[in-house]
């Protein structure tokens, strides 16, 4: 009895660890490391929260994206370099930071482009946006999916009203050639930075102004530095999660296939969240001090019509994608 019990033993513990170590090998997960500039708190920092959630669990467990928010991983530009050499996975960029690296990216981000949020949408969900994603993929990148980051307004230190008072002023953007663009058309003088040094930038006085949308007006706390906000909606820049082509290479069908669909199903959640967060910053940034100037109709048109120049100097791919996304009911 002793013997067979003995030998029952030995048979169970060589079973486990046998099914015990090749299981241990099969269920290494594949772990992708993800780049935000944004704090933890932020929004589009949740809705990438959001998004490792789903795929997660929807590979039970088997991939999992790391998110480094906060800049921990660096600034936006040397992010999107380690994405493309395929140190870095992904990243949750603005489409504006990625388009110095793929111009056609540019279509997107055209000044006074979209009627609203939901156009932009229609665009972004459609043939327009899947064709985007295309063509990221010659400069080594794979688009995951894009995010809302609303619309985009001046703001300085001195107080403008009209669009001749941007005329002369330093004003900092995003490091893209469109973005320097549109603020030459103004007549501005357009003062690339990274996103992390806009705060000193405007406290010394290197720029007298910058742009964004509300939430990001706040949560650097620039409202502290530049009080006058100026409701002209220039853009409406969405945000992208680019993935690494090497690495996305390596993934089988199925689960890039996993990925981007929990990118997609995460959607929702971060615009329900970005919404609310607008109202919220805005209305922080009011109760903190902010003077904010609300543009007529009239001289939103003047801010459109500044733009002409930018248009004018497009390549004809970038303007026909354009007419494309205008002609979007
Ligand atoms: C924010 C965007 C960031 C970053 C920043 C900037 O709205 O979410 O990814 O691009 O703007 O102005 O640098």
């Amino acid at each position: 009895m002793r013997k067979v019990l003995a030998v029952m033993l030995a048979l169970l513990a060589a079973t486990f660890i046998l099914t015990g170590s090749s299981s241990k090998v099969s269920a290494a997960p594949i772990v992708m490391r993800l780049g935000e500039t944004h704090p933890q708190d932020y929004p589009t920092t949740k809705g990438v929260y959001e998004f490792a959630k789903l795929v997660k669990e929807r590979s039970n467990g088997r991939i999992i994206v790391e998110v480094y928010h906060s800049k921990q991983l660096g600034e936006e530009r040397a992010v999107i370099e380690q994405v493309q050499l395929g140190a870095i996975d992904m990243t949750r960029v603005s489409v504006s930071a990625a388009s110095a690296y793929v111009r056609d990216l540019d279509a997107l981000q055209l000044p006074y482009l979209y009627r609203n949020s939901d156009h932009m949408w229609k665009v972004l969900d459609g043939a327009i946006g899947a064709e985007i994603l295309k063509k990221l993929e010659p400069s080594n990148f794979v688009g995951v999916g894009w995010f809302e980051a609303g619309s985009r307004n001046f703001y300085t230190k001195k107080q403008v009203k009209t669009v001749g008072d941007l005329k002369g002023l330093k004003i900092r953007v995003q490091q893209a050639p469109l973005m320097v663009g549109m603020i030459e058309a103004l007549g501005a003088v357009a003062t690339p930075l990274p996103f992390g040094e806009v705060y000193s930038a405007l406290q010394t006085g290197v720029v007298d102004g910058a742009e964004n949308n509300w939430p990001s007006y706040l949560s650097t706390s620039h409202y502290e530095v530049a009080k006058y906000f100026i409701v002209d909606e220039h853009t409406r820049v969405p945000e992208i999660t680019l993935g690494s082509k090497k690495v996305f290479d390596k993934l089988s069908k199925e689960d890039r296939a996993l990925i981007f669909k929990a990118h997609k199903d995460a959607v929702p959640y971060q615009i329900r969240l970005w919404n609310d967060f607008e109202k919220v910053a805005e209305k922080a940034v009011r109760e903190k001090g902010s003077v904010i100037t609300q543009v007529s109709p009239a001289e939103k048109q003047k801010f459109m019509d500044a733009m002409k120049p930018l248009y004018d100097k497009q390549p004809a791919e970038i303007l026909s994608v354009a007419n494309k996304i205008r002609a979007v009911k």
